[in-house]
C-alpha cells in the first residue's frame, strides 16, 4: 500500500490544496507506488509561511543550547530509524541499500554537529580603541528560510540545511524534491518526535514550478537555500537578486579524477569505479571525468573496463548489487541522450551505452555503466553534467595539461589526483579551481565538519555543511554591538 503523503503546516499533517495528486515510484520497479502526494497550491504556501514567521519570535529567543537538545533527540531518533530510513531512501531513489544508509549517516553526522554549535555560535571579542567600552560580534538568525532540496540525498541534503537553520534560530519552509517526498516527510516526523515547537519547521509538497518559486519569492521569505540543477539554481539566483534576498545554491559539477603515471593503478581504479559509478553517476561530486596521463592511460583503461564489468546491476535493496536504477523517466532519457551525443562527437564508447534490462530490471530505470575513451575536452559529454553512469576518459600530456583539463570547465565543486609523488599532490592541490580536492581519493565522500561547495556556476553564497565558512554564515548575520560605559560622549577615531 502506498503511504498517503500530507504537508505539515504549524504543527499539523494536512492535505494540500492543490488540484490533483501526483506519485513517488521505485525507479527500480515502476509499477511500486512508494507514496501519493496531494498536490499544493499557493494558499498551503502562505500558510506555512506564515506559520513559520509567527513561530520565529519564540524560536529564536530559546537560547540556542536548548535547540541544540532538539536537534540531539533527531538524531539519537534517526539512529534508530536508520534502517527503516536507509531502505526508503533506497526504495524511493534507487541508491544500493549501503548507500540510503550512508545518507541517513549523513543527517545524524550532520544532527549531532550542529546540535553542538549550540554552545558555540561564536562571535568575536575585540577591545575599543576608547577607555571603558566594549565591542563584540554576534551571530544572529536571518529569519523565515525557504530550503529546496534535491532527490539524490534525499536525507543528507534536507539534514545540512534544516540542522543549521533551525541552531541558528531561523524557522524553515522545506520543500522537497517531489520525487523524494515520502523519504522528505519522514525526516520531518522524526523533528516533530524529537519536540520540534510547532510553526518552526514546516513542509510543503509539489513541484517547483507549482510551488518552489511561489515559495522562493513570498514576500515574507528572508533567505533561500537551493541545491539542485543548473538551470534552476541560475534562475532563483536571478529572481532573488531582484528581490535583495540572500540565496545559497549548491549546483552542478563536472568533477575529475587525474591519474598521473606513477599513481597506484588499482586504487586510482577503485576511485574511478566508485566515483562514476556509485550512486548510478547521480551526486553532484560524481567523478565523470578522468584525467589519465598518456602514459598510464592504456594500462588504467584496461583494469578500469575489467572493474566496471564486474558492476552487478539491480534493485539497490539487494545485497549482490553494486549500482541500482537512475532515478526517473526523464533522468533516464536524458543520459541515454547524451550517450548519443557523445557518439556523435566522436568519443569511443568502449563499455556500456545501453538500457540494462536483464530480467527484472525491465521494470525500472537501468543504465549500463558507460564509459568513453578519448574523449576531447570541448566535447560536450566532458563539458556538460550527465547526472548518471557516464565516465569520460581524457588523455593528458603531463601534470600541467591535466589541471588545464580539469580546470576548464565552466564548474568547480570536486577534484581528485592519483599519484605517489608529494610535489605533485602539492602542485595540484594548489592549482586545482574547484571548492573540494582530494589527494589519493575519490572526488566524492565529503565529511559534514567542513565546508561543501564549488567555484565558478557550481554555486553562489556561502557554502553548506561545516561551520565557520559554510553553513553558519548561510544561516546567520553578523550583528556589532559596542557597549560604552564612560558615561560620557565619546568619539572613535577622533578622541585620541
Ligand atoms: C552530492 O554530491 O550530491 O561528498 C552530495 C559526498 C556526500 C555528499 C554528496 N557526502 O559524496
Amino acid at each position: 500500500m502506498a503511504d498517503n503523503i500530507k504537508n505539515y503546516i504549524n504543527g499539523k499533517w494536512v492535505s494540500g490544496n492543490g488540484k490533483g495528486t501526483f506519485k513517488s515510484i521505485n525507479p527500480a520497479r515502476r509499477d511500486n507506488i512508494i507514496g501519493v502526494i496531494t498536490k499544493s497550491s499557493h494558499k498551503d504556501v502562505d500558510r506555512a509561511v506564515e506559520a513559520a514567521k509567527e513561530a520565529f519570535k519564540g524560536w529564536s529567543l530559546l537560547p540556542a543550547p536548548r535547540r541544540g537538545e532538539i536537534l540531539f533527540r533527531a538524531a539519537e531518533l534517526l539512529i534508530k530509524e536508520k534502517k527503516t530510513l536507509g531502505q526508503l531512501v533506497t526504495r524511493e531513489m534507487g541508491k544500493v541499500l549501503p548507500e540510503g544508509l550512508g545518507d541517513v549517516q549523513e543527517a545524524i553526522d550532520m544532527a549531532y554537529y550542529m546540535g553542538g554549535e549550540g554552545r558555540r555560535l561564536s562571535g568575536e571579542t575585540a577591545p575599543s580603541e576608547l577607555p571603558n567600552k566594549d565591542a563584540k560580534s554576534i551571530r544572529v538568525p536571518i529569519g523565515v528560510f525557504a530550503l529546496v532540496t534535491p532527490w539524490n540525498f534525499p536525507i543528507a541534503i534536507p539534514a545540512w540545511k534544516i540542522c543549521p537553520a533551525l541552531i541558528a534560530g531561523n524557522t524553515v519552509v522545506f520543500k522537497p524534491s517531489s520525487e523524494t517526498a515520502v523519504c522528505a516527510t519522514r525526516f520531518v516526523e522524526i523533528f516533530e518526535a524529537a519536540g520540534i515547537p510547532k510553526g518552526v519547521l514546516n513542509l510543503v509538497h509539489g513541484s517547483g514550478q507549482e510551488v518552489g518559486e511561489y515559495l522562493v519569492t513570498h514576500p515574507n521569505i528572508d533567505a533561500v537555500s537551493f541545491t539542485g540543477s543548473c538551470p534552476t539554481g541560475e534562475y532563483l539566483e536571478g529572481l532573488c537578486g531582484f528581490l535583495h534576498r540572500p540565496i545559497s545554491a549548491e549546483m552542478g559539477g563536472k568533477n575529475a579524477i587525474i591519474v598521473m603515471e606513477d599513481a597506484n593503478l588499482e586504487l586510482a581504479v577503485h576511485g574511478a569505479i566508485w566515483g562514476g559509478f556509485g550512486t548510478s553517476g547521480q551526486r553532484c561530486t560524481a567523478a565523470s571525468r578522468l584525467v589519465v596521463h598518456k602514459a598510464a592511460y592504456k594500462k588504467f583503461i584496461k583494469i578500469f573496463q575489467e572493474a566496471a564489468s564486474r558492476l552487478r546491476i539491480g534493485d539497490g535493496l539487494r545485497k549482490t548489487t553494486d549500482m541500482g536504477p537512475v532515478v526517473n523517466q526523464s533522468q533516464f532519457k536524458k543520459v541515454l541522450d547524451y550517450i548519443e551525443i557523445g557518439k556523435k562527437e566522436g568519443a569511443k564508447l568502449i563499455h556500456g551505452g545501453k538500457p540494462y534490462t536483464d530480467g527484472e530490471c525491465a521494470k525500472g530505470f537501468f543504465i549500463e555503466p558507460t564509459i568513453f575513451i578519448d574523449v576531447d575536452q570541448k566535447m560536450r559529454i566532458a563539458q556538460e553534467e550527465i547526472f548518471g553512469p557516464v565516465v569520460s576518459v581524457i588523455k593528458a600530456r603531463n601534470l600541467d595539461d591535466a589541471i588545464n583539463i580539469v580546470n576548464g570547465t565552466r564548474y568547480g565543486l570536486s577534484s581528485a589526483i592519483y599519484t605517489q609523488d608529494v610535489n605533485k599532490s602539492a602542485i595540484a592541490e594548489q592549482a586545482l579551481d574547484t571548492g573540494i580536492v582530494y589527494i589519493n581519493a575519490s572526488t566524492i565522500g565529503a565529511e559534514i565538519q567542513l565546508p561543501f561547495g564549488g567555484t565558478k556556476y557550481t554555486g553562489i553564497g556561502p557554502k553548506e555543511a561545516g561551520g565557520r565558512g559554510g553553513a553558519l554564515d548561510t544561516y546567520t548575520k553578523w550583528k556589532v554591538i559596542y557597549r560604552d560605559f564612560s558615561g560620557k560622549l565619546q568619539r572613535a577615531q577622533i578622541d585620541k
